[in-house]
């Protein structure tokens, strides 16, 4: 049934409806930019009749649900993930596949978030304020799902735990960061500021690049047949969190006191230079760090430890039933699915099984 899918799946699904509809928006007004670029129709400039707000509503549909294109794998490999270390179910596994569901389609609701400066309707600011924050529901029933989902776990923490974690914590300070943006008096004075750039960095580190990260080293050994080492993974993700969390914050406090973003150079008496400075050190830490999983990649390939059998001593059909690296065509037996996806820590139960064929019968 749909409720025994692994929860990725699910994530993938809600992304999917995203693609498919809201990506057609942007293609839409690039086309409109062409025709008035090159045949003349000024759809969006004013000087001819043509509204360049017009521009930035059709931009923003896309836009903000893109970043949900983005963050709704990574919440959905948290999800996926985190049972496996903490060796218990995934909580309110319905209620966090709806939340997905629940994610995508506020998304298309809130796109009027980035305009609130840019002189579109006074009474369209209200509504826009309302629905962003209803985003709130569904990304706090995920959040809800992880914290119950710890409780009382047997936790374990090899590098792909940690970048879960990891994960789970920058992404909520994303998700604290994004209220102040969606409300129409505060967003007044942070809209194009650092503030702003600070929040989506968390945002998209905490929802995509972390669970991305996790990804890498949780599947690399089903790829490749050797796992990633485990002293480089751990330098690269002690590297790249400290120094990430040093230059959000950064870059929020400056925003907060009135840098604005997209500019090429600013006044130093506004006395922000230290701060940039520390800014520019911890992003290019950030980079050194990934170096460390580049090392990691192309050194484990050759002289990984080999990964044999179930590694993480996960239930899902890839690491219960078939070996590293993962045979040219998966499964040579078809499967079935036999229990609940989730079920640590339940003696005897299976989530996947080989159908057994009987004897004789081709
Ligand atoms: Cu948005």
């Amino acid at each position: 049934s749909m409720f025994r899918i692994p929860i990725f799946a699910w994530s993938v699904l809600a992304t999917s409806l995203i693609a498919l509809t809201a990506t057609q928006l942007i293609g839409l007004s690039f086309q409109l930019v062409m025709f008035e670029r090159l045949f003349g129709m000024p759809f969006f400039d004013a000087t001819q009749g043509g509204n360049p707000i017009l521009f930035q509503h059709l931009f923003w549909f896309y836009s903000h649900p893109a970043v949900y294109v983005f963050i709704l794998p990574g919440l959905g490999i948290i999800s996926e993930l985190l049972p496996v270390f903490v060796r218990k179910p995934l909580f309110g596994y319905k209620w966090v596949a709806m939340s997905s569901m629940g994610i995508a389609l506020t998304g298309f609701l809130v796109w009027g978030h980035h305009m609130f400066t840019a002189g579109i309707e006074e009474y369209l600011r209200v509504p826009f304020m309302y629905s962003t924050l209803l985003v709130a529901v569904p990304t706090g029933v995920k959040f809800f799902s992880w914290v119950a989902t710890l409780w009382q776990g047997r936790i374990r923490f090899p590098v792909p735990m940690l970048f879960v974690l990891g994960g789970i914590v920058v992404f909520l300070l994303g998700g604290l960061t994004g209220p102040p943006n969606g409300t129409v008096s505060t967003d007044l004075h942070l809209h194009d500021t650092y503030f702003v750039v600070g929040h989506f960095h968390d945002t998209m580190f905490g929802g995509y690049i972390f669970p991305l990260f996790a990804a890498i080293y949780y599947w690399y050994p089903k790829i490749t047949g050797r796992k990633l080492n485990e002293t480089l993974g751990k330098l690269h993700f002690y590297l790249m969190t400290p120094s990430f969390m040093v230059m959000t914050f950064g870059q929020m406090y400056i925003g907060m006191l009135g840098m604005r973003r997209r500019i090429a150079d600013y006044d130093p008496a506004q006395g922000f230079d230290t701060t940039h400075l520390i800014i520019t050190i911890a992003g290019f830490m950030i980079a050194l760090s990934v170096l460390f999983l580049f090392i990691n990649l192309i050194r484990s390939a050759k002289h990984g430890e080999v990964a044999e059998g179930n590694i993480w001593e996960s239930r899902s059909p890839e690491w219960s039933l078939l070996p590293s690296p993962a045979p040219a065509h998966n499964y040579d037996q078809e499967i079935e699915v036999v229990g609940e996806p989730y079920d640590y820590g339940l003696a005897g139960s299976r989530y996947v099984a080989p159908i057994i064929q009987p004897a004789g019968d081709d």
